[in-house]
């Protein structure tokens, strides 16, 4: 065997270098969102939450069981659809991920929870809010925000003893979250007291409501739901100033993006929608608020773009995640997994956050909002 030597100064370089690698450690973090299709614009705001987290995470410096962790993050698109959430999902098993970030859809979390759990991986949605994914028994399963019960219940309360709307009209874009938020919805109107006189439905990627707002337009609604997301909202909002409907129009999460005055090109009234977001703070916390602006203003600096929906939740998901790591001495899944489960009053951008043996978190808060022009307006915090 021919042994090759090296200069004395590039073996002792070799040897600090490597002595220096040997004490650190790569801790890969999956995200999964939809970055192509209609909602692209919200998929990336969640990538760029996840990516924003790890950016401030290697530059202080986390180290875990000893180890200086480097962070790096693997971002997958699913485009919303179920089975590409699979494939994304299995993707990031096989390249060993030490936890994934998502996904965006509830759609695309459910199916994906369960090749997690398989794999044993932690995987916490900043976004899901259909009741199910935590239902499965998984204890891998974790998210961030209120659900579905909450938000489609607590609007379809608002919308009868708030609004006082007396012929309500439902529809729904057939998604595991709308369909899903859309019902909660009607059995909150029922259980106020309220009548819906319409249910209908569409898909998550139509364009024409026509038929089903001509059929709800002879109802004569004064207030309009729909359970779905703002890229099919806004269109739709569109196409019922068209028509001449001017009832008020009420949505959950999916719609309550900064880019829904835009996608409805100007035709919202002020005050008309009013949507809830899964989470949030009280505007009378001054320091939570004052923290709020400054990641607003952080995110705003570093992509040129303002937030829309989940890019904090995402960001604090990150954060808990590797908390938990930091916590347990290890990034092995199965090893900080449960102490992740253990989170108790987690201090993020989004409030304070604390998990229930489910996986979800516990008194979730949900902030609704309005718009006037093309700002979004803070109607308040409801629990
Ligand atoms: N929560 C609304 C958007 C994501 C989802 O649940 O499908």
């Amino acid at each position: 065997m021919q042994i090759k030597m090296l200069p004395i100064v590039a073996v002792a370089v070799a040897w600090v270098a490597g002595t220096a690698s040997a004490q650190d450690m790569v801790v890969k973090i999956g995200h999964v969102a939809p970055t192509s299709g209609g909602i692209a614009h919200l998929g990336k705001d969640n990538e760029n939450g996840a990516r924003l987290a790890i950016e401030e995470l290697n530059a202080k410096g986390v180290t875990i069981g000893g180890k200086k962790a480097k962070f790096e993050l693997l971002a997958e698109d699913d485009a919303g659809d179920p089975k590409q959430g699979t494939a994304a999902a299995q993707k990031l098993v096989d390249a060993k991920v030490n936890g994934v970030i998502g996904h965006l859809n509830s759609g695309t979390s459910i199916p994906a929870s369960k090749i997690y759990s398989d794999a044993g991986i932690p995987q916490i949605s900043p976004s899901a809010t259909n009741p199910k994914f935590t239902r499965n028994g998984y204890k891998t399963t974790f998210r961030v925000v209120a659900d579905d019960v909450h938000l489609g219940g607590t609007l379809g309360k608002y919308a009868v003893k708030q609004l006082k709307g007396k012929s309500i009209a439902v529809i729904d874009d057939r998604t595991a979250y709308g369909q899903g938020v859309a019902d909660e919805f009607e059995k909150g109107v029922k259980g106020s007291g309220g009548k819906t006189v319409a249910r209908e439905f569409t898909n998550d990627k139509a364009t024409d409501f026509t038929a089903i707002l001509t059929s709800i337009k002879a109802k004569k609604p004064d207030v309009v739901f729909f359970g779905g997301m703002d890229a099919v909202a806004g269109p739709m909002l569109r196409q019922m100033k068209q028509l001449g409907i001017s009832a008020k129009f009420m949505g959950g999460d999916g719609i309550c993006s900064g880019e829904l005055p835009k996608l409805a090109a100007g035709t919202m009234a002020d005050d008309q929608v009013i949507c809830a977001e899964a989470g949030g703070i009280d505007a009378k916390d001054a320091a939570a608020m004052k923290n709020m602006e400054t990641f607003k203003a952080k995110f705003k600096t570093k992509f040129n773009a303002d937030v829309q929906i989940y890019s904090p939740y995402v960001y604090d998901a990150l954060n808990i995640m590797v908390a938990a790591m930091v916590k347990a001495g290890s990034a092995e899944p199965a090893k900080y997994l449960p102490v992740l489960a253990k989170t108790e009053g987690y201090k993020g951008v989004t409030g304070t956050i604390s998990f229930d043996n489910k996986g979800d978190i516990k008194n979730g808060a949900l902030t609704l909002h309005s718009y006037k022009g093309d700002k979004q307006t803070n109607i308040g915090v409801v629990r």
